[in-house]
């Protein structure tokens, strides 16, 4: 019975299926007969057309599937085509990072990296999975054919991409991002942000002049948020989860370990215009400026709850989810705040404002800042937009 309904239907044009099943849902005297039938057509309409927006069992949107048809449906992001090999670049590294995060406890890369001799250029230990995680997305990203430059927080200078394996775009990155959490298996991430090529580093003759090449290259990665083609995390945690942007919305994948593959399961991702949630490290308030402590009081008085990880990727992604606040201000020992502008505040901050969200110093609008340094760190203020418009209106009537 179901399959002559199917049959029959497909016979009719699109319009008439429609057409049909509409008058079968307003005309109440139509027999039943005639209304199962146009039922029947419009599930066919709507099934016989799936939308790639959603992963089914059947039809799954991997991550590369996604790209192509972004590409097809936007052909004004040109960029779209190369992000097919960085993205499947990005992708591996995550899935590789994220089996050496899980398995850290069983294979010995727990702890800090040569018994705790090892400092990056900002004066941290580095951990072991540090390291690891730094070459696993280097060698990813290095062999993608599409890299010219990358900075890195474990580095101390932007490193150059070989001529053999080169392309023209610029990768910032913090590899591990939350990794003093990671012994004690607590939510950790990678933050990716991807620039358009630096036609001086790249086209130019350098001949002999390397260290006049590296200079301009480095200058090549100190561009503003707003010049990002393309940002990104990934949060590993109960699940691993690759969440982005090109510049068009942002879009949620979630590893599927039975198939190895991301899969689109957040689509057109939008963070609350509101929340109850604040994100601070509060045992710092005492170091705040009177502005961000005046905020935390208001945000107690109206009973908010307090939610912090200490690892960037897990809170800001649930402040992406639930709505809320989440920052790192500036205070009296550290001016600048903690976190990193070009690999940390600026990617979150491109995610957070492609999702409807707001992110600012308090002051200034983080996409807007021009870095004097590539591991240069600002004060991050970010979530949802009435809650940090509130902060930056504070700011305002303070001065
Ligand atoms: P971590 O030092 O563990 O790598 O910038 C790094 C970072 O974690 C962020 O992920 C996190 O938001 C912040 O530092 C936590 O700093 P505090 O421990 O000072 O709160």
């Amino acid at each position: 019975m179901q399959m002559a309904a199917f049959v029959g239907s497909a016979a009719l044009g699109c319009g008439e299926v429609r057409a049909r099943a509409a008058s079968a849902r307003t005309a109440p005297a139509a027999g039943r007969r005639t209304s199962r039938r146009a039922a029947a057509a419009l599930s066919m309409v709507t099934s016989a057309k799936p939308s790639r927006k959603m992963s089914t069992e059947t039809s799954p949107v991997t991550l590369t599937r996604f790209i192509i048809e972004e590409g097809m449906e936007n052909a004004d992001l040109i960029h779209l085509k190369d992000m097919e090999n960085l993205m499947a670049a990005i992708a591996l590294a995550c899935k590789k990072i994220s089996s050496l995060v899980a398995r850290a406890g069983l294979s010995n890369l727990t702890g800090l990296e040569e018994g705790g001799g090892s400092i990056n250029v900002q004066g941290e230990e580095q951990k072991k999975l540090d390291v690891l995680s730094n070459e696993v997305l280097k060698n990813a990203l290095r062999f993608s054919g599409k890299m010219g430059i990358m900075a890195s927080e474990e580095e101390d200078k932007p490193v150059l991409v070989d001529e053999l394996t080169s392309g023209s775009y610029i990768a910032v990155f913090d590899p591990l991002d939350g990794s003093s959490n990671i012994d004690a298996n607590i939510a950790t991430g990678t933050i990716f942000g991807i620039f358009e090529d630096n036609a001086e580093c790249l086209t130019q003759d350098w001949e002999d002049r390397i260290e006049e090449r590296e200079l301009q290259c480095m200058y090549g990665t100190m561009q503003p948020g707003t010049n990002l083609v393309a940002s990104g995390y990934c949060l590993y945690s109960s699940a691993c989860m690759l969440v982005l942007t090109f510049g068009n919305g942002v879009h949620g994948f979630t590893l599927d370990p039975t198939i190895g593959e991301f899969l689109l399961t957040h689509y057109d991702m939008k963070i609350p215009e509101d929340g109850k949630i604040y994100s601070f490290n509060e045992a710092n308030e005492a170091n705040w400026d009177p502005v961000m402590r005046d905020m935390l009081s208001r945000w107690k008085e109206r009973g908010y709850s307090s939610r912090y990880i200490g690892s960037m990727v897990g809170d800001v992604h649930r402040t992406l989810m639930y709505g809320g606040i989440f920052g790192y201000p500036g205070d009296k020992k550290n001016k600048t705040g903690k976190l990193r502008l070009l690999y940390e505040a600026a990617p979150m901050s491109h995610i957070i404002e492609q999702a409807g969200g707001v992110s600012t110093t308090g002051t200034e609008r983080i996409m807007d800042l021009n870095p004097q340094a590539v591991h240069q760190r600002v004060p991050v203020i970010l979530g949802s937009k009435n809650l940090v418009n509130e902060v930056v209106e504070a700011y305002k009537q303070a001065k």
